[in-house]
C-alpha cells in the first residue's frame, strides 16, 4: 500500500487517492513510483538522441573522457537539450497567444460569439502599437492589433514591441549580451536550429539563444495570451470563488473544463448558463449546470467570473474518480493521457476539442472561433444528458473546499496596497521604502509527483509572508494556496507585523492570484511599474524580489524560469534542470548568467531553505539600494544584510 502522506499535504486528493487504490485505480503517483529509480543519465542531461549515429550518453563517472559519437561532451549535450525545453515550453505559450491573437481578428472581422469586452485597454494596447485609434471603430483598431500581434510572431529583424516594456538599464542589458528577442517563431525555430546535430558547440552561446527564445515567449508570446485575453474576456477583478474538489455538486451536472485557452472555457461559461440547458438539466433532477476548472483555463474562468476551482494539475484523474463528473472537456497542455484510461472507469465523457490535442478513446468535439456557442452548448448538452449515468456506488466526492480571492492584474493589484483606488504604484514603492514590507516573491508552476503534492507550494509560501514578504502567485501554485486558505484576507494571521499591517489596511490577502501560466507576463509588468514608479533602482535587477516554482515539471517552467531570471530575477527552482551532469552549463547557470542580467538559478528541494535564500537576496538588493531596515522585528535575519 503507497504511503499516501508522502503524495500530498491535500486532505481532498489525499481522500481521493484512498478511494482510487480501493478502486483498483492507477493514478499518476503510481506510475511514479513504478519510473523509480529514473534513468540516470536522463535526469543529469546527459543522454543526447538528436541523431542516429547515437543515442549516446556521457559517464558521468568519467565526464572528461567522455563523449558522444561526434564528440559532444557533457556541457554541449545538457545545454542542447535544455535549450530544446525552452523551445518547446516558448511554443506552447506563444501558440495559445496566437491562437488568442486569432480570435480578436475573427471577432473584430466578423463579429460572432466573442465581444471587444475592455474598450480602454483595447485602445492602450493600440495606442502602444502604433495603431491609429482616432475616428476609428473598436472593430477596426481590434484588426489591427490583432494584425500587429500577428507581426511579432513572424518578425524577422529588429525587436519585439513588447519587449520595450521592460525598464531601459534592463533592455540595454539584453541588447549587450545579444539577446533582444527578434521574432517570437524566429527565435524558437533558431533554437532548433542550433541544437541539430554539428551546429552550435558552444554551451554558453546555446544557452544565450535559449534566453532570446524564453524572453520572446515572456515578454511575448504569453504577453500577447494576457493582454488579448483582457481584450476579449476582460480585465478581471478582485473576486471571491471557491476551491478543491468539494465544488463537484453531486446535486447537479458537473462540467470540468481542463487545459489552459480560455477561448473555450469563457464560452463554456455562457453555455453553461444558457436557460435550455439549465432547463434541461432540471428535467433530468438534477439541481442545475456546476462548472468548475482544472489547471490554468480553471484560473482564466475563475478570475473572469469566479467560477470554481476543483484542483491543480496532480487533481485531473482524481476529479473524475469522484464518480459525479459528467463531463470533462480539454483543451491543450497538461492534459495527461491517462485521462482516457480513468474516465473508461466512470460515466464521464472526456471530451476533446483542439485540432491540435487529440486523445484517442475520447470524444472529439472540435472547437472553432466561427462556432464557438453551438459547439460550448454541444458539449455542455453532451454533460447533462449524461447526469443520469452516474453509478451511485462510484459516487465519492470528498466534502473538501475552500474560499479564495482572485482576479489581481497589473492595473488593479498593487494600487489597491495604499487603501486607496489610486493609478499610482507608490503605496507599494513606500512600503519596501519604509521596511513595511521587506519585498515581493513570484511563487508559480506545476505539481509534480515527486514533490508532495502542495506542500513545497505552501511551506514557502508561510515562510515568506511570515517575513514580511508579500507572494504573487499564478497557475498550480495559486490553486495549491487557495486549497489552504492562503488567498484570503483572513490569511494575515499567517504574516509578519508589516505585512498584516498592509492586508489589514487594505482587505487583501497576503498571497495574491495573478492568473494562468500566461499571466506571468503581468509579474513583468508589475515590476516594471515598481521600477517606473522610483525610489527602488532602474532595472529589474535592482529590485528586492525573487521567483520560484517549487514543484515544477513543464518545459513552459523552463521557459518561465529563463525568461524571469534574464529579466534580472533570482529563480529559485525546486527541482533542478536536468543539467547536474554538466558543470559548466550549472557554473552558467548559477553564477555567470548573473553577470550579463542581473539575475540567476537556484535550485533547492527543501522549500524552507528556498525560501531563506529568496530573503537573503531580497535583504542584499534592500541594502544595495540603501533602504531602511524593516520596521518590525522579523522571525528572520539574514546573515548578509546584518
Ligand atoms: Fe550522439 Fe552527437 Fe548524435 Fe547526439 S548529436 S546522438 S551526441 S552523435
Ligand atoms: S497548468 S504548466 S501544471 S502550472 Fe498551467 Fe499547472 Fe504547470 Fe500546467
Amino acid at each position: 500500500m503507497a504511503d499516501f502522506e508522502k503524495r500530498s499535504v491535500d486532505p481532498a486528493s489525499l481522500r481521493m487517492m484512498s478511494e482510487a487504490g480501493k478502486a483498483g485505480l492507477r493514478t499518476v503517483w503510481d506510475r511514479s513510483d513504478e519510473m523509480e529509480p529514473r534513468c540516470g543519465f536522463g535526469t543529469l542531461g546527459v543522454c543526447c538522441r538528436i541523431c542516429m549515429m547515437g543515442p549516446c550518453r556521457i559517464n558521468p563517472f568519467d565526464p572528461e573522457n567522455s563523449k558522444g559519437v561526434c564528440g559532444a561532451d557533457a556541457d554541449i549535450i545538457a545545454a542542447r537539450n535544455l535549450a530544446r525545453m525552452i523551445a518547446a515550453g516558448s511554443a506552447a505559450h506563444s501558440d495559445h497567444g496566437r491562437d488568442t491573437a486569432y480570435t480578436l481578428l475573427q471577432t473584430a472581422r466578423h463579429g460572432g460569439d466573442y465581444r471587444i469586452t475592455d474598450q480602454v485597454k483595447l485602445r492602450a494596447l493600440a495606442v502602444e502599437l502604433g495603431v491609429a485609434v482616432e475616428g476609428r471603430t473598436k472593430e477596426q483598431i481590434a484588426a489591427d492589433v490583432a494584425e500587429r500581434c500577428f507581426a511579432e510572431f513572424g518578425q524577422q529583424h529588429g525587436e519585439l514591441n513588447f519587449a520595450r516594456r521592460a525598464p531601459k538599464k534592463t533592455q540595454e542589458a539584453w541588447r549587450k549580451a545579444g539577446v533582444m528577442p527578434r521574432g517570437i517563431d524566429r527565435e524558437i525555430v533558431e533554437i532548433m536550429h542550433r541544437t541539430t546535430m554539428g551546429v552550435d558547440s558552444d554551451p554558453e552561446n546555446i544557452l544565450l539563444q535559449g534566453v532570446r527564445a524564453a524572453l520572446a515567449d515572456g515578454w511575448g508570446g504569453s504577453m500577447i495570451a494576457t493582454e488579448i485575453s483582457d481584450v476579449l474576456f476582460g480585465s478581471p477583478k478582485p473576486i471571491r470563488s471557491k476551491v478543491n474538489l468539494g465544488v463537484l455538486n453531486p446535486r447537479t451536472v458537473n462540467l470540468v473544463v481542463h487545459g489552459h485557452e480560455p477561448t473555450l472555457s469563457d464560452i463554456i461559461v455562457s453555455a453553461a448558463n444558457d436557460p435550455e440547458l439549465v432547463a434541461l438539466a432540471r428535467s433530468k433532477g438534477a439541481e442545475g449546470i456546476s462548472l468548475a476548472g482544472i489547471c490554468c483555463t480553471a484560473n482564466e474562468i475563475l478570475m473572469r467570473h469566479g467560477i470554481p476551482i476543483a484542483g491543480n494539475h496532480l487533481q485531473q484523474e482524481l476529479a473524475i474518480a469522484t464518480g459525479i463528473v459528467d463531463a470533462m472537456v480539454v483543451d491543450v497542455q497538461c492534459v495527461m493521457p491517462s485521462l482516457v484510461e480513468v474516465a473508461g472507469c466512470f460515466h464521464t465523457r472526456l471530451i476533446s476539442t483542439s485540432p491540435k490535442a487529440k486523445l484517442p478513446g475520447a470524444e472529439h468535439v472540435e472547437f472553432t472561433e466561427e462556432k464557438a456557442y453551438e459547439t460550448a452548448k454541444k458539449i455542455v448538452r453532451i454533460a447533462v444528458e449524461n447526469f443520469l449515468n452516474r453509478s451511485p456506488e462510484k459516487m465519492v466526492a470528498p466534502d473538501v473546499r475552500e474560499r479564495m480571492v482572485a482576479g489581481f492584474t497589473t492595473e488593479n493589484a498593487f494600487r489597491l496596497l495604499g487603501g486607496k483606488y489610486r493609478s499610482t504604484y507608490r503605496p507599494l514603492n513606500d512600503a519596501i521604502i519604509a521596511g513595511r514590507l521587506r519585498g515581493a516573491v513570484g511563487i508559480v508552476g506545476c505539481n509534480n509527483p515527486r514533490v508532495t503534492q502542495d506542500w513545497a507550494h505552501l511551506e514557502m509560501c508561510r515562510e515568506l509572508i511570515k517575513n514580511d514578504v508579500l507572494v504573487v502567485e499564478t497557475g498550480c501554485s495559486a490553486i495549491a494556496c487557495a486549497k489552504a486558505g492562503l488567498l484570503q484576507p483572513e490569511a494575515k494571521k499567517y504574516c509578519g507585523a508589516g505585512l498584516q499591517e498592509i492586508c489589514e489596511a487594505v482587505g487583501i490577502p497576503p498571497v495574491l492570484h495573478l492568473g494562468s501560466c500566461v499571466d506571468n507576463s503581468r509579474i513583468l509588468t508589475v515590476l516594471t511599474n515598481i521600477v517606473a514608479e522610483g525610489g527602488l533602482g532602474d532595472s529589474l535587477a535592482d529590485l528586492p524580489v525573487a521567483g520560484a516554482a517549487p514543484e515544477w515539471m513543464s518545459e513552459k517552467a523552463v521557459a518561465i524560469g529563463f525568461y524571469v531570471a534574464a529579466s534580472g530575477v533570482l529563480t529559485v527552482l525546486g527541482l533542478p534542470f536536468p543539467v547536474e551532469g554538466a558543470p559548466r552549463v550549472m557554473k552558467w547557470l548559477t553564477e555567470d548568467m548573473e553577470k550579463r542580467f542581473g539575475g540567476k538559478f537556484a535550485f533547492e528541494s527543501d522549500p524552507i531553505k528556498a525560501a531563506h535564500i529568496m530573503i537573503d537576496h531580497i535583504d542584499r538588493k534592500r541594502k544595495a539600494l540603501g533602504l531602511r531596515p524593516m520596521m518590525y522585528p522579523q522571525p528572520y535575519k539574514a546573515a548578509a544584510a546584518d
